[in-house]
């Protein structure tokens, strides 16, 4: 363990989320002992004993003793000032460098990760053919969404004293649902497609001057320093390719193209990918008896139907 103390330290997340994912690799960075809690996006983040520990119904949050944190850059803050004996991810604020970070931060948030997200899932032909996320995800987004809004309205029954959180954060369902349905939604996945283009191309450009300055030893994205600029980035990167949307930096930005690469270098981001993997994999397996049970009962009327003609036939044919 590194500095702090740690040990009620705990982190709510889930194996998927974008944001989760950034304080995982944040946690592992520093070398800091927590406990992981997983909230399912199913609705367990709209549950009152979480909306206790995030007011906004989001994952990720953390609860550091009596203290609640949530929004993953205000984590990542919180994780470096309470622990200033593990190691440093933000350089010192007010320098070159901390500022550098910073920016970088600020400016991977200005991409808009959910509609990029939900409209490559939902418009897969169109954008990203070559996807990792399991086929038949569109179908379970959508699913999922209309059970959330349905839950949404049996929480505010149940549950009058946040009534105005859930009705808040239907109507955010909604609008979304409307917003990438048909002709505009892809307009609106178009447009966020290019505004992360001219991003991606700063970055590379940022590769290309970390380079210049340390031409013979090895580099981040910064500087020598592996930093949360860095994390960002990583989880940024990870979630494009799994969208399929590798080829938007593939090939023609050998600077990010390789630096992909170099990042499994870093075991935790080896765990964050093994992580969603393995959250994959147990989707399919979930799937795949769900299917077993489907056809168990026709399989079982077929053969209790096969066997009857049998026996039927049998006894006449003497
Ligand atoms: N700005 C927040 C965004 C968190 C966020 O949107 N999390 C998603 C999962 S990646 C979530 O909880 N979505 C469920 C919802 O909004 O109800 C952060 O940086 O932590």
């Amino acid at each position: 363990m590194a500095g702090g103390n740690t040990d009620d330290l705990v982190l709510y997340c889930h194996p998927i989320s974008y944001y989760s994912r950034r304080v995982l690799m944040i946690l592992e960075e520093k070398e800091l002992k927590y406990k992981k809690v997983m909230v399912g996006l199913d609705g367990q983040n709209l549950q009152p004993w979480y909306l206790k520990i995030n007011p906004k119904g989001e994952i990720p949050a953390i609860t550091h003793g009596d203290r609640n944190v949530y929004d993953s850059n205000a984590v990542i803050d919180y994780l470096e000032e309470s622990f200033p004996e593990a190691k440093r991810l933000l350089a010192e604020k007010g320098t070159i460098e901390g500022d550098k970070v910073q920016r970088w931060r600020n400016r991977i948030n200005d991409i808009g990760i959910e509609a990029a997200t939900t409209g490559c899932i939902m418009f897969r032909e169109m954008y990203a053919k070559d996807a990792g996320t399991p086929p038949g995800m569109s179908k379970l987004i959508t699913e999922r969404k209309k059970a959330t809004m349905r839950l949404c309205e049996t929480l505010t029954e149940k549950f009058p004293e946040y009534a105005e959180f859930y009705q808040t954060k239907l109507k955010r369902f909604r609008d979304n649902s409307e917003l990438m349905n048909g002709e505009r939604g892809m307009q609106e996945v178009e447009r966020r497609l290019e505004e992360m283009d001219t991003i991606l191309n700063e970055m590379e450009n940022q590769l290309q001057e970390t380079r210049n300055s340390f031409p013979d030893g090895d580099h981040w994205f910064l500087g020598q320093d592996f930093t949360a600029a860095d994390v960002y980035l990583a989880v940024l990167l990870d979630r494009l390719k799994y969208l399929g949307l590798a080829h938007h930096f593939r090939d023609h930005m050998p600077f990010l193209t390789a630096y992909l690469d170099r990042l499994n270098q870093r075991r935790s981001f080896r765990l964050i990918v093994s992580e969603m993997s393995r959250f994959f994999r147990l989707m399919m397996f979930r799937k795949l008896i769900a299917g077993v049970k489907k056809m168990a009962l026709p399989v079982a009327g077929l053969i209790a139907a096969v066997a009857a003609a049998w026996i039927y036939v049998y006894n006449y044919s003497k």
